[in-house]
């Protein structure tokens, strides 16, 4: 088996998840992963893509996936067998910081004279405390490090200085830091495409399935995406990617766009391997309506017929919807209005009104969209508790006019467990509104051991308490069931199953908090509720399933996979 050059190790959110009783709550139910966020950033595929085109051997290993499926799974045994110039840990979302510093720490004592580089948007952010931990050698920094790793990779391997290679954090022999200026910042991702070729054929070089595999039911439900952009035009208050946070945290002037016929050719590729899903992400209008159309007109002459979801930023009007449905048969869509509360939609930084909300569902619905999700969000500034409760009786009167079609199918989650760095409300909370109980790195580590998702949240607003956000979570979550059984958008055995997880884990926030309060985090009583917070920490405000497009399993894709391999993995779209 060839050695690799290169591993990238992915974490679980909380390395101790098998061990230790976590009342995650809700805070994965509408994402693929499960709460420890077993899912890597898709990022890791572009890494190494790129570096196996240029020659330098890279293995993905999903060290959460193996421990999720796994009880038994000896992370140490297997990381000391492991052998390769350098091991790359990603940092790429918050909520990892327990987990990438302790597989981090783990790797370091087990191979102390190999370089761990780390890199992603958390470990950008915070670069200046993250490389000051003994574990941590490099920090790659920036939304886009395909260049800059494959330099330092290049550099390792020759035993070569790095002192100069841009976007990196290092250390010298005394172990003093240096932060290498943020230059590598591309101006568009023509260069960079999403390989999922290199996945397939890792498997079989290294062969390893469940070390790549994305996330745990992937096999089941095999979603993949397509990337249009990095950074964004926008500026949602609380998000880590918005216009803002790359411009003053990532070194981001402008978004950066794959152009559309590449970006076909990414999709064709998915789909010669793959029947499921392709996400694709970024709304397609972002570049402007030429890029929208030259996308759909060369979809339509790929003969693109799987199904495909696309995001939209704003509204959008019949004539969007009709372009969309020519060129794409199987379409859906997904959009995050985040609050019917006009006031509450503005002070998050979405100025359009609920009548322009009904006018895009109406548009696409008459468009022949197969599916239009409508996501909410609890913890945004202006939002109080009655605020979030209004979500649902708007949405009644909406699931009135719309949901005959049954095709309409909404969703509301916590903004949890993090407010994200880098974000506008992060930065200046106050004016915001926000009350911020983490700022550093350390802090969030630490936060991430708590005993329910409750303690978890770094923040608070002026107008609810962690208290509020997480009972108007919970009561919000069972007006949506009842709401979606009325309208028959679920069966009654899903509502029910919603509806008892959804109380039950009300009750057992309660029971932490008391036993908190009388013994602390760390206790035998706390120990004792393991079984019942796994149980309740995946599906209690919505059925994960509710979310999944039709796919078939990749056991199903197998054939489709093996004709792929034999008639050659690169493909070219009609256009
Ligand atoms: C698509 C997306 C998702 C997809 C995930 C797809 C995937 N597998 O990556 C979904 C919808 C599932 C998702 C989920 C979540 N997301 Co998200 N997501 C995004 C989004 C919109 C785009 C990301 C993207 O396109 N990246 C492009 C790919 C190609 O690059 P990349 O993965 O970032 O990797 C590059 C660099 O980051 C870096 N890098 C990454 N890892 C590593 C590791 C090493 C060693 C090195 C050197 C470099 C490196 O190099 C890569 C290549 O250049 C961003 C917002 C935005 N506009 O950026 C939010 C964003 C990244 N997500 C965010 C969050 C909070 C989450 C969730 C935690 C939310 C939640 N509570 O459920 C979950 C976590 C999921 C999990 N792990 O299970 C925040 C992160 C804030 C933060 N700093 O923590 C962001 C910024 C904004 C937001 N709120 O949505 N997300």
């Amino acid at each position: 088996m060839t050695r690799p050059d290169l591993i990238l190790l992915h974490a679980p959110s909380n390395y101790d998840f098998r061990e230790h009783t976590i009342m995650y709550g809700p805070i994965s139910d509408v994402i693929p992963s499960t709460p420890v966020f077993e899912m890597y950033p898709i990022g890791l595929v572009s890494i190494g893509a790129y570096l196996e085109k240029n020659g330098v051997h890279t293995r993905i290993i999903n060290i959460a996936n193996r421990m999720l499926k796994d009880p038994k799974f000896d992370v140490e045994r297997f990381v000391k067998q492991l052998s390769a110039s350098a091991f790359g840990i990603d940092l790429h979302w918050l909520p990892h910081a327990h987990g990438s510093l302790e597989l981090a720490r783990i790797v370091k004592s087990l191979h102390p004279s190999t370089p761990v580089i780390m890199g992603g948007l958390s470990a950008s952010y915070f670069h200046q405390e993250l490389i000051t931990y003994p574990q941590v050698d490099l920090v790659v920094r920036g939304d886009s490090t395909e260049i800059p790793v494959l330099q330092l990779i290049e550099r390792i391997k020759a035993g070569e200085p790095v002192d100069d290679i841009p976007n990196l954090s290092w250390k010298d022999k005394q172990g003093v830091a240096h932060h290498n200026p943020l230059t590598t910042v591309p101006t568009s991702l023509d260069e960079m495409p999403l390989d999922y070729a290199y996945a397939v054929k890792s498997v079989l070089k290294y062969r390893d399935l469940v070390g790549i595999t994305p996330f745990g039911n992937w096999m089941r439900y095999p979603i993949t995406c397509a990337v249009t952009c990095r950074g964004c035009n926008y500026d949602c208050v609380t998000c880590g990617g918005s216009r803002y946070a790359y411009k003053n945290s990532f070194g981001r002037e402008k978004t950066a766009y794959r152009s559309p016929r590449l970006l076909v050719n990414d999709i064709v590729s998915i789909q010669r391997y793959l029947n499921g899903p392709v996400f694709v992400i970024g709304d397609i209008r972002q570049p402007g309506e030429a890029y929208a159309d030259e996308l759909l007109w060369a979809m339509n002459a790929a003969k693109v017929r799987g199904p495909i979801v696309l995001e939209l930023f704003a509204p959008a009007g019949s004539d969007f919807f009709k372009r969309v449905n020519e060129a794409i048969p199987n379409y859906n869509i997904q959009w995050s209005p985040d609050s019917t509360d006009e006031e509450v939609r503005r002070a998050f930084g979405k100025g359009y009104s609920n009548g322009e909300i009904e006018n895009t569902i109406q548009s696409a619905l008459e468009n022949d969209c197969k599916r239009f999700d409508l996501f909410f969000m609890i913890g945004l500034p202006k939002q109080t508790y009655r605020s979030v409760m209004e979500n649902a009786v708007y949405l009644r009167a909406l699931l009135r006019e719309f949901g005959h079609k049954k095709r309409l199918l909404p969703f509301i989650s916590p903004l949890a467990p993090f407010l994200d760095p880098a974000s506008k409300a992060f930065e200046n909370p106050e004016e915001y509104g926000y009350r911020l109980s983490c700022r550093t790195l350390e802090e969030h580590r630490k936060v991430l051991k708590s005993p329910s998702w409750k303690y978890m949240l770094n923040y608070e607003t002026e107008w609810m308490t962690k208290d509020e956000i997480v009972m108007s979570t919970y009561d919000a979550a069972l007006a949506f069931n009842q709401l979606k059984l009325e309208h028959g958008l679920i069966a009654p055995k899903v509502a029910a199953g919603v509806e008892a997880r959804a109380r039950g884990a009300m009750e057992l926030m309660k029971t932490i908090d008391r036993i908190v309060i009388e013994h602390g985090f760390d206790c035998e009583e706390i120990m004792s509720l393991k079984q019942a917070a796994d149980k309740l920490s995946s599906s209690s405000i919505c059925q994960k399933k509710e979310l999944h497009w039709p796919a078939a399993s990749f056991m199903r894709n197998a054939p489709r996979i093996l004709w792929a391999f034999a008639t050659g993995s690169e493909s070219r779209c009609g256009a």
